[in-house]
């Protein structure tokens, strides 16, 4: 990885630059393309940078963007671009109206993610800034800054902690480089309150109330010894799936069927991925939405797949390849 050639374009030729963010974007993606936009201008105070959220901000990251605005851009651009950096952006999928501008510009095009590359993006984009290790996108994202011995401001370094605690569950699943990184993004300035402060966010009514449905939906299945959970909600999927998880669930799949439309969302406990090496991305999400012509991936334990025109049972699908990784049959559990 060659971090010290980002942006692999002479700067002083850098004149626009497009940030990319996936779909929905979360404190991670949204924080990583806010402080990779200061980057770019410190690096050419002259380039003129737009970043693109398609389908706008999680809520979360909504509450985070009043604090580190940016000026997002809605229409999808494509003329005269130097630049495309996509961040936290494993599948070409999760780019939506801006796929199309990524395939057909002549831009140098840079990747700069922590999840595992799914081809369709793989394939589309010039160099790779990938670290699958890393905690986050705005951990990769201080890397740069390392590299290209830039120095950031106050509103980064609180933006990039903020990423990095948001994907990192406030730094439960940190790893030494993660830590070294808050380390230096705190600068011996107590700023780490004040971050996790921004990313305390009252639970919604309607969030609870999905919550506890789902928690009355459940069907619970034994594997092996290993518990599954499976519910479905009409919308907080990642809420509902972590939250069965603390119940104790060792997976929790949460379904969204609509139409013909699937959706599945996986968690597991750290303890099952642990033990079974099970990664709930590429081993569970990836290939089944691939088989389906659908969208999916993630990390170990943190994963997701939305099918279109979608006819089989999605929860027969996942609990069979869950059994065929566990390598035992799945009961349902009365
Ligand atoms: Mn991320």
């Amino acid at each position: 990885m060659r971090l010290g050639s980002f942006p692999f374009i002479k700067t002083d030729r850098l004149g626009r630059a497009l940030i990319l963010c996936h779909r929905h974007a979360d404190v991670d993606a949204y924080c990583a393309a806010y402080s990779t936009r200061f980057l770019l201008r410190k690096l050419n105070p002259q380039v003129k940078v737009a970043v693109a959220c398609p389908e706008g901000l999680g809520v979360p990251a909504e509450k985070v963007a009043e604090r580190f605005p940016l000026p997002v851009v809605q229409q999808p651009i494509d003329n005269g671009l130097d630049l495309i950096v996509t961040v936290d952006t494993g599948h070409a999928g999760l780019l939506k109206e801006w796929l199309d501008v990524v395939k057909r510009s002549e831009a140098v095009k840079v990747a700069v993610d922590h999840h595992p590359l799914d081809d369709s993006i793989r394939t589309i984009m010039d160099y790779l800034l990938v670290d699958t290790n890393a905690s986050s996108a705005c951990e990769m994202v201080h890397r740069l800054f390392k590299a290209k011995k830039v120095t950031y401001d106050s509103k980064v370094s609180k933006a990039l902690l903020a990423g990095i605690l948001y994907d990192s569950q406030h730094l439960r699943l940190a790893r030494c480089s993660t830590i070294s990184a808050v380390h230096d993004l705190c600068a011996g300035r107590d700023i780490l309150s004040e971050v996790k402060a921004m990313l305390q966010i009252p639970r919604d009514r309607s969030e609870v109330i999905a919550r506890l449905k789902g928690a009355q939906r459940l069907k619970l299945y034994d594997a092996g010894g290993w518990l599954i959970a499976v519910s479905r909600v009409g919308s907080f999927h990642a809420s509902l799936a972590r939250a069965l998880v603390v119940l104790g669930a060792d997976v929790a799949v949460v379904l969204d069927e609509k139409k013909q439309d699937a959706r599945a969302t996986l968690r597991s406990s750290e303890v099952f991925g642990a033990k079974t090496s099970i990664h709930l991305g590429t081993d569970i999400a990836s290939p089944i939405s691939k088989s389906e012509g659908g969208i999916g991936g993630g990390h170990p334990t943190a994963a997701s797949m939305t099918i279109e025109s979608y006819r089989r049972d999605l929860a027969e699908q996942v609990l069979e390849a869950l059994s065929s990784k566990i390598g035992s049959i799945v009961k349902p559990l009365r």
